[in-house]
């Protein structure tokens, strides 16, 4: 994946950069900044102190002294007062120089904390918003980086953070299709022979008659279709380009090709589910993708079921929906080769 969200401690990366949220003073301080000084060695404010401090929003480079990084970058981000000081375009900056510098000293690697969340006080869930839409963006726009490769390093499972309104409507949702699940065992049994007795979908005969307005040819040639096929007659259908689909999907170039070339080529679920996301597919589209790669949406699985939420609410933003499987502690989407 381009952009991953990772639980670490970021001075353990094995990247080759990683950013430090400093102050205007480049002096060291509390926070991540005081744990990169302190793995880093002394060598790191040496260095510091020959970069003339740093603006708020911009960005200064170091090596990386002790630390398995080859780069540190030192960003300052604004202190959080109320969000009407200017507060969201300081923090896109930060990112978005600190960005640039990474792909100016050629790293392929960049390892970013969430910058002004901790001491600064910015509110964990809309920091989090902020650094994947202005990473998303950056990769976007700056095509020479698609390799790039991102991490949003999160220390403690707090900056996992998504709004209360959204956390609150995938919790019920979660709860309305989730719960019989959970249910004691008798209640579970019953379910599943009511389950047994009902088809819950139209067997394929069924689904010829249904589309009979479709010609016979063009319903056999869906059927047909793989995986792969079908990804790109969508593509087309939409007039995306290939980068526009691999990136709103949080794929890997190399990723996406395999399965240019490839059109019996079996995707991980996860990045089947990417796909169907980037292609904006209403659920009963993005079912069929899945299935055609043997894969289907249960409601015995949360994730799948956030996925199945953001889908039916047509919300499609990638990283909307990784952060809120973060947050309940589900495997994200999208994928590398
Ligand atoms: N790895 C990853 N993330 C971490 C780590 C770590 N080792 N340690 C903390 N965090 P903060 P700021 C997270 O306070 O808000 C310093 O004194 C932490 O949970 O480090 O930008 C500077 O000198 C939080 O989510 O930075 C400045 O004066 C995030 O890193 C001031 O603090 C950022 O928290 C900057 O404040």
């Amino acid at each position: 994946m381009p952009i991953e969200i990772i639980r670490h401690d970021i001075t353990k990366m094995q990247v080759d950069a990683i950013v430090n949220a400093a102050n205007e003073s480049l002096s060291g301080g509390g926070g991540v900044d005081g744990a990169i000084h302190r793995a880093a060695g002394p060598q790191l404010l040496a260095e510091c102190r020959l970069l003339n401090g740093c603006r708020t929003g911009d960005a200064k480079i170091t090596s990386g002294g002790n630390l398995p990084c080859r780069y540190v970058i030192h960003t300052v981000g604004p202190v959080w007062k109320d969000g009407l000081h200017g507060e969201a375009d300081l923090l896109k900056s930060c990112y978005q120089k600190s960005l640039s510098l990474a792909a100016a000293y050629g790293c392929s690697s960049v390892a970013f904390p969430l910058i002004s969340s901790g001491i600064y006080g910015y509110p964990k869930d809309q920091a989090l918003r902020i650094a994947t839409d202005t990473i998303r963006d950056y990769l976007i726009e700056h095509t020479d980086d698609a390799d790039l490769h991102v991490y949003i390093v999160v220390f403690d499972k707090a900056s996992f953070r998504i709004s209360e309104k959204l956390y609150t409507g995938i919790a019920e949702y979660i709860d309305d299709h989730y719960a019989w699940e959970h249910a004691d065992r008798g209640r579970r049994r019953i379910a599943q022979m009511e389950s047994a007795c009902a088809i819950e979908e139209p067997p394929a005969e069924c689904m010829l008659a249904v589309r009979a307005s479709a010609s016979l040819e063009e319903v056999l040639h869906e059927m047909d279709e793989s995986f792969a096929s079908m990804v790109m007659r969508k593509i087309d259908e939409k007039g995306m380009t290939d980068p526009e689909c691999y990136k709103k999907a949080n794929l890997d170039r190399k990723l996406f090709s395999k399965l240019r070339k490839d059109s019996h080529y079996r995707p991980k679920k996860q990045t089947a589910l990417a796909l169907a996301v980037a292609l904006e597919l209403p659920l009963e589209e993005a079912k069929e993708l899945l299935m055609k790669a043997g894969y289907a949406l249960s409601h015995s699985d949360k994730g799948d079921i956030i996925v199945e939420y953001f889908i039916v609410n047509g919300l499609y933003d990638i990283f909307e929906i990784n952060a809120a499987l973060y947050s309940f502690g589900q495997v994200p989407l999208g994928g590398r080769a």
